[in-house]
């Protein structure tokens, strides 16, 4: 008898703590779990800077959620693999990746793992049920970029030239760099003057910023006075040879002006970070819809020109900063605006 009340106590006891443990703070095994896969590495590329930053502010300031963090290395052949190998632990109620190849290898992925879901940024995928992903108007972000390109090289910053000519240096080529991001570039240096030209160049890869300064050393000894620089860890290598030869560097995506104060003269930003923040929210909450296909650019918000930076205003002259203005009024506004087509 006396044995029986002790285990009647021992169980009730446990239940008793169980529950009340349950309601003050829950077992991590209720934590929303995320991983975020990173295609490539994070330290050097602005795009996944963002894109970690966005995640990690989510699950600190909804505290119901954990992260880990899995970089997949410049290996693009091994992605799918460790993005399987993410998805097959069953520990994940949400992936979050970023770049617009991505959702090749999440399709991929959900072959095998249909009830894997996913947030994919900087990527678009419309109508899969277990994937929700945000595009941002690179049209207009290198429209943008174009646009400020040739307004520097025509203003009293630059010895003028014969010919319009400005650079744009990328990592890799993929459809978006190619269809995308240099045609709108050539677009914004041509609503300066109709007879700018591009000098395109490809690193090959997102890190060898030896290589990058020998490929941009030629781009500004060959006419252009300012390069757009997309390419990873490969941008340290447009910035050294740009100081070497006194020239200016565009940053893409975040603000790029403390990297080389007077060098990097102009930044365009796509807040990545914050739909990463948001959305990982909304999916923490339980209402992020998937099978949705955001698209987002300058009248959104999302998209736009770094103006506010102390750096910005004293190394770029007023003329240009104004002309810049009234471009990015006329997008603002909704007057003006250039659809990214699928
Ligand atoms: N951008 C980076 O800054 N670093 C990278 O390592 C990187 N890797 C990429 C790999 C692939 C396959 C593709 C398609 C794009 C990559 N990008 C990278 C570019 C990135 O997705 C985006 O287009 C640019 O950051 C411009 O917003």
């Amino acid at each position: 008898m006396k044995r029986s009340l002790t285990a009647i106590g021992l169980v009730l006891f446990a239940v008793f703590t169980l529950s009340a443990g349950g309601r003050q703070e829950p077992p991590p095994t209720d934590l929303f779990s995320i991983g975020v896969f990173v295609p490539g590495v994070v330290e050097g590329s602005p795009t996944y800077e963002m894109l970690v930053a966005g995640v990690e502010r989510a699950v600190a300031e909804t505290a119901r959620a954990s992260v880990r963090v899995i970089e997949g290395g410049f290996n693009q052949a091994q992605w799918e693999q460790t993005v399987v190998s993410m998805a097959a632990t069953g520990d994940y109620d949400l992936i979050v990746t970023s770049n617009p190849e991505m959702p090749d290898v999440v399709r991929a992925v959900l072959a095998s793992f249909p009830t894997q879901r996913f947030l994919i940024l900087d990527a678009h995928l419309a109508n899969n049920p277990m994937v929700h992903t945000v595009m941002f108007n690179q049209r207009e972000q290198a429209f943008l970029a174009g646009h400020f390109a040739a307004l520097v090289s025509t203003s009293p910053m630059v010895d003028r030239r014969s010919r319009l000519r400005a650079g744009l240096f990328a990592g890799q080529e993929y459809p978006i760099m190619n269809d995308v991001i240099l045609p709108s570039f050539e677009l914004g240096l041509r609503s300066v003057d109709p007879d700018a030209t591009v000098d395109f160049r490809v690193l090959g890869n997102w890190f060898d910023a030896g290589r990058a300064a020998e490929l941009a050393n030629s781009m500004f000894a060959t006419g252009s006075d300012v390069v757009l620089t997309i390419a990873g860890g490969g941008n340290q290598g447009v910035i050294a040879a740009a100081r070497d030869r006194r020239r200016f560097v565009l940053w893409y995506d975040t603000p790029g002006y403390s990297q080389a104060p007077g060098i990097v003269i102009g930044s365009t930003y796509v807040a990545l970070d914050r739909a990463a923040f948001e959305r990982t929210v909304a999916a923490i909450d339980g209402t992020l819809e998937y099978g949705r296909a955001d698209v987002l650019g300058v009248a959104d918000g999302y998209v736009g020109f770094v103006e506010d930076d102390p750096l910005f205003r004293r190394h770029v002259d007023s003329s240009v900063r104004d002309a810049l203005r009234r471009m990015l009024e006329r997008f603002e506004s909704g007057e003006f605006s250039l659809d990214v087509r699928f």
